[in-house]
């Protein structure tokens, strides 16, 4: 599997965010990006009156306009291509080096913010109050981590860029309300990208959205990926999902190989690395597996 670069790998360790140049083709970004637009008129999780943020299941977009705003939740059952971009080699690979062979797929996300005057743009972390305050070593694997594609340029500042503030996934950050950081605040850095560019960043780093005054909406997928232990969250795998899914999707969907029983997730199953890696060899664990000892 293709591995981080030595300079990919500070500048993870340091600043906590990698850009990818060129992750999707021109073709594949003109094909996601019909598909957004074709999904927003579709029934779907989006944001909804319920408490804190969560999504619910909305007749469409509230928007549809193409232009107009988006936030979908769950995209792998409106197309095959959402499925393989679960474990799309090229940026996976990354994401194995960076994380470790046992992971999941956690969350899908499309985002489209459109031109307008009024979003202020805003910044969090990701896992809310609990990863903010996990706060990793520059040689740890995260916790958890994303993924997110364009699927339009970004050019210039306060086009909808994905704002981060480098470092701030090891060190604690002001998140009272009065200091809450925004899009514009010492240290923020508003990334500019083309269509098809991905970005890879911990849940622990501090980011969001700047407003988007472009004359443009500024389109994107969300890819999320967790510690096995972690568990997935935001979806469900239906049958029929599963059935088109390879043996290392499945695996990334939370299929295990038996039902969940007390111990799953504990330890990975023998053939971890081999699903997700393609390599032969058991779990660094197995052999010490406390199952393994009291059969002894
Ligand atoms: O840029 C966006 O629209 C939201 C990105 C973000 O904050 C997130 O993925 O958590």
């Amino acid at each position: 599997m293709q591995r981080l670069t030595a300079r990919q790998r500070e500048q993870w360790a340091v600043d906590g965010f990698l850009h990818v140049e060129g992750a999707l083709s021109a073709d594949e970004v003109a094909f996601l990006g019909d598909e957004l637009d074709r999904v927003r008129r579709q029934p779907g999780y989006e944001p909804s009156d319920l408490p804190r943020g969560h999504y619910g299941w909305l007749p469409h977009a509230a928007s549809l306009d193409d232009h107009g705003f988006m936030d979908r939740r769950d995209l792998l059952g409106y197309h095959q291509a959402f499925v393989d971009l679960v474990d799309r080699p090229n940026v996976f690979d990354l994401i194995v080096d960076i994380m470790g062979p046992y992971l999941l797929f956690s969350m899908s996300q499309a985002i489209v913010r459109p031109s307008n005057t009024t979003f202020p743009g805003y910044t969090h972390t990701d896992g809310g109050e609990a990863l903010r305050h996990v706060r990793v070593t520059e040689t740890s694997r995260p916790i958890a981590m994303k993924a997110m594609y364009l699927l339009s340029d970004v050019e210039g500042t306060d086009a909808g860029n994905l704002t981060v503030f480098p470092g701030s996934h090891m060190r604690p950050f002001p998140d009272s309300p009065e200091r809450w950081p925004n899009p514009h605040s010492p240290g923020a850095a508003q990334l500019q990208g083309k269509a098809g560019d991905c970005y890879l960043f911990p849940h622990s780093l501090w980011h969001g959205p700047a407003p988007n005054r472009s004359g443009r909406a500024r389109k994107t997928l969300l890819y999320n990926y967790c510690q096995m232990f972690v568990r997935c969250y935001d979806f469900e795998v239906p049958p029929e999902i599963a059935s088109r899914c390879t043996p290392r999707q499945r695996r990334l969907l939370g299929d295990l190989g038996h039902a969940f029983r007390p111990g799953s997730y504990f330890y990975a199953p023998r053939d971890q690395l081999e699903v997700i890696t393609g390599e032969t060899g058991e779990s660094v664990l197995a052999d010490t597996r406390p199952d393994d000892l009291l059969r002894a």
